[in-house]
């Protein structure tokens, strides 16, 4: 039962508080409109730890204390689950999630102090919740009046990230199979678009076929899909997805599911007749190169930055071919001068949330990558047709504007090298083009 794998993930986090308390939120549930509330979606750093996806819960780490993992939670309610759902319960949470102690929500405030007392340190993520940010200061600050501690009185106050995040980046067994179901599902969405596109198309027409995908399998949609065609493809963050699809456009898919609360992320740039005009595959074919080059390289112990690097560098290399940057290749990565053509980064940690928490430097260094960290690698490309009018920009010939290209990949290290969890879709040029 999946509760093992929580069990684990509280053992090592209790171990790493070192005899400190540590205090998580469920995420609040969010209002749509009058009555109506967005589909619930847990804090991934409470679903990490308990696996209960419920609003209105507080989960209570203490290695000291008699109950080392106690839950607050919503009572059982016949009247209220006939509405809403049914609900773990107090009895629920010890029986069937773990803890060590359970208690209705609504006594935490007369609770919580027996949690602080004897905590040097208290790890607390301030922010989410103003109201039990209130509520944990002033019982933190009553707990320091009444000098329940021995030695210094006051009681440090750290994020709890620097564990749980630490612990989040490095993906178990359990997670990585999720991942790649999240992975299975997304690579046969992009299939089947790749079989329906065409010209007249609307671009929410592909992004129901994509979503229809996704809940088939029984995920849903990971983030917005971003269904950009034409020069909409150079928004990076487009979702109207309102627009008519016409012969001769390019239309970039940025769209994965999430499967069971972790996340695939995949983009796929296609030509909606079927073929890509010379330049557009020009563009293309860059792009697809640096995004090869820096996933060949992928490899544990390799710096993370080295990603990006490979990826700008064969980026600098193709619009220097194209004439459309000018100068010496180490100048133009110096100068940055892809920077408005490629205006991110190369990828971000995936997992729970789709730019998924671990920092990215360790001591002023690039991290080196380990079995078990999970990226995307997605360099691009995009010529903005209005680009032109930002200072400082490079003239592009009017042929090249209104080109945008992106492709993304998932990859996972593995003890060997690395596997690419989304190799399944599409993006060579024989296999895209009909
Ligand atoms: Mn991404």
């Amino acid at each position: 039962m999946k509760q093992t794998y929580h069990a684990q993930r509280r053992q090592a986090f209790l171990e790493q508080l070192d005899g400190q308390t540590a205090i998580i939120a469920a995420a609040p549930a969010v209002t749509m409109h009058r009555d109506v509330e967005w589909p619930y979606r847990q804090h991934s750093d409470f679903q990490y730890l308990t696996g209960l996806s419920e609003p209105d819960a507080i989960a209570i780490f203490a290695p000291w204390h008699e109950h080392p993992y106690t839950l607050f939670l919503r009572e059982k309610d016949l009247l209220a689950e006939i509405w809403e759902g049914e609900r773990v319960g107090v009895h629920g949470a010890e029986k069937s999630y773990g803890a060590d102690k359970a208690y209705p929500i609504s006594e935490l405030p007369q609770r919580l102090h027996e949690y602080l007392g004897s905590s040097q340190a208290l790890y607390y993520h301030l922010g989410m919740d103003a109201e039990l940010d209130r509520l944990v200061l002033s019982e933190r600050q009553k707990g320091m009046q009444l000098g329940q501690r021995s030695g210094d009185s006051t009681q440090s106050l750290h994020e709890p990230a620097s564990i749980l995040h630490e612990m989040r980046l490095h993906k178990d067994a359990a997670e990585i199979r999720r991942m790649r179901k999240a992975a299975k599902i997304s690579v046969k969405a992009h299939k089947a678009v790749l079989k329906t596109l065409e010209p007249g198309m609307y671009e929410y027409q592909i992004q129901a076929l994509l979503e229809q995908q996704f809940l088939t399998a029984g995920g849903c949609y990971a983030y917005p899909s971003i269904v950009a065609s034409g020069t909409n493809a150079c928004i990076l963050h487009y979702t109207e997805n309102r627009r008519k699809m016409r012969d001769g456009d390019l239309l970039l898919i940025d769209a994965a599911a999430m499967y069971d609360y972790y996340n695939a992320d995949i983009t796929r740039t296609l030509p909606v007749n079927g073929r890509f005009s010379a330049r557009q595959a020009a563009i293309y074919q860059i792009v697809l190169d640096a995004q090869e080059a820096a996933i060949a390289k992928v490899k544990p112990k390799l710096p993370y930055s080295e990603i990006h690097a490979t990826a700008v560098q064969v980026i600098c290399q193709g619009l220097s071919d194209l004439k459309l940057l000018k100068g010496d290749l180490d100048g133009l990565i110096e100068q940055g001068a892809y920077r408005p053509f490629f205006m991110h980064g190369t990828g971000h940690w995936l997992g729970m949330d789709v730019h998924d928490v671990g920092d990215y430097q360790q001591q002023g260094q690039s991290r080196l990558l380990q079995a078990g960290h999970v990226f995307t690698v997605e360099p691009g490309i995009y010529i903005h047709p209005r680009a032109q009018a930002i200072k400082g920009q490079p003239s592009i010939g009017k042929k090249w504007r209104g080109i945008g290209v992106r492709i993304e990949d998932n990859i996972v290290v593995t003890t060997k090298g690395h596997e690419n969890l989304t190799a399944g879709a599409p993006k060579q040029l024989r296999d895209i083009q009909t």
